[in-house]
């Protein structure tokens, strides 16, 4: 694996020399094969041969989700179809899905970079990896299966649901490692204790989590009830699937494999490329995609840049952890809210259980906000002062961090529903 580790570590001035190339070579093919971007480049009066630096990057069009679905599902293709060997698609919420194709350059380019993202995890080709995430359009189970793979590690191909199944592997398999959301962890956790299944006294020592939002917090309960290393793991499958970026042993923002992907943080009002350090929306423009590569895609992500080197000694630029989307933000009463602001308040909190979900609605044009929380059966045991404190206590912090009072109802262990997946965090009535 020497080549690969060898990637991470590289000059600077070398690696800047390689991304302009290859994006220059990028920037080429899309506007000779994709009728989109030759109209857009066309329309914004720029051409491929513009581009002499990386910043004048900042001088070509944005793609958008808005694109891809107008586009579903093969308008984008730089390719012939003939060269597609694999194509995923991520799940709207509305409309159709978003579909990305890859040939078989792209897919062994995505499995370098996850088996680089899990090699920054610690795993070696002596791992066995349970592979948690869902198998089939998402990107997240083949994703991973093809870069641990590609690692050398033994690979369980567990898909995401059936926890006590996966609890059952990791225990009589001896796994090392799993993947999957950091909330479906979460929920094993519960399981195992069920089950009376100590994940401490298993073989189980690295967590690669992602998928979804998730705080400090939630890394610390985590490593801390199941004696497991925690890493964050993020991707999209626009620009590829897991393993775009993912944070070393410092755990001090996530490396971005800038070989293939090339980050740049925007204003997400004016659409003007920030200085590094400043906060803004995530953008990447894909280096060395032949399927369907992305130029400046919006991925709405908040995030900021960091180009000092890591004190791990990588020299990839570090992205802050995602924390929230721009279209994850709830605006209530005027405020801002993000629900991974509400798990960083609870996680802190005696006698709360790492589930719940914000509740939106509006009465006489007036914005309510409902935080529902899981307690311990301990704390539901207890006296009803003392849930009347705990209430207290949250609603304070609360009002506290984002400014508003909530309503706050306390329910029983197992009341907010447990998914296999990306959680749901957020139920907003008012639309
Ligand atoms: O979620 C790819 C993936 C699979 C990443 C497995 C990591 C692990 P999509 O379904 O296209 O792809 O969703 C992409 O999910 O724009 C972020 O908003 C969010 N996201 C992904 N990873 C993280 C993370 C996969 N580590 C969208 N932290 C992205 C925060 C994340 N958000």
């Amino acid at each position: 694996m020497e080549d690969l580790l060898l990637k991470d570590y590289v000059d600077r001035r070398a690696l800047e020399r390689i991304q302009l190339e290859r994006m220059r070579a990028t920037l080429e093919r899309v506007y000779a094969n994709v009728p989109f971007y030759k109209q857009a480049f066309d329309e914004k009066g720029v051409k491929p041969s513009d581009l002499h630096t990386l910043k004048d990057l900042s001088k070509f069009p944005f793609t958008m989700k808005k694109d891809l679905r107008e586009h579903y599902p093969f308008g984008l293709l730089a390719v012939d179809q003939k060269d597609i060997v694999r194509i995923h698609a991520s799940s709207g919420t509305t409309g159709k899905p978003t579909v990305v194709c890859y040939t078989r350059n792209d897919i062994n380019a995505w499995a370098e970079t996850v088996a680089r993202s899990l090699q920054m995890c610690g795993l070696t080709d002596n791992d066995l990896i349970q592979v948690g995430y869902g198998y089939g359009l998402f990107t997240g189970g083949l994703g991973l299966h093809y870069g641990a793979e590609r690692l050398g590690c033994s690979v369980i191909p567990a898909s995401g649901g059936a926890t006590e199944k996966q609890i059952m592997l990791i225990r009589d398999f001896n796994v090392n490692a799993i993947c999957c959301t950091p909330s479906f962890f979460v929920h094993m956790m519960e399981e195992a204790e069920k089950l009376g299944v100590d994940l401490k006294q298993t073989k189980l020592r690295v967590g690669i989590f992602g998928a979804e939002p998730w705080t400090e917090e939630m890394r610390d309960m985590i490593e801390k009830k199941s004696g497991i290393h925690a890493h964050d793991i993020f991707g999209l499958s626009e620009i590829m699937g897991p393993g775009v970026s993912c944070d070393c042993e410092c755990h001090n923002g996530l490396h971005v494999f800038e070989d293939h992907y090339y980050p740049e943080i925007i204003d997400p009002d004016t659409g003007e490329v920030k200085e590094p350090g400043e906060e803004g929306e995530l953008v990447f423009t894909n280096l060395t995609k032949e399927g369907m590569p992305l130029i400046r895609y919006r991925t709405r992500d908040i995030s900021c840049l960091h180009y000092e080197t890591c004190e791990c000694g990588r020299t990839l630029v570090r992205m802050e952890k995602v924390r929230r989307r721009s279209d994850d933000m709830l605006i209530i009463r005027g405020v801002n809210v993000f629900p991974t602001q509400v798990e960083s308040v609870l996680l802190g909190i005696e006698g709360v259980q790492p589930y719940y979900q914000l509740v939106v609605s509006r009465t006489k044009a007036m914005d309510e906000l409902e935080v529902k929380v899981e307690v311990t059966p301990e704390m539901i045991s207890d006296e009803v002062s003392k849930l009347e404190k705990m209430r207290a206590v949250i609603g304070g912090k609360i009002k506290q961090i984002i400014g508003i009072t909530a309503k706050i109802t306390l329910v029983e262990p197992g009341k907010i529903e447990r998914t296999a997946g990306k959680a749901k965090r957020v139920i907003d009535l008012r639309q």
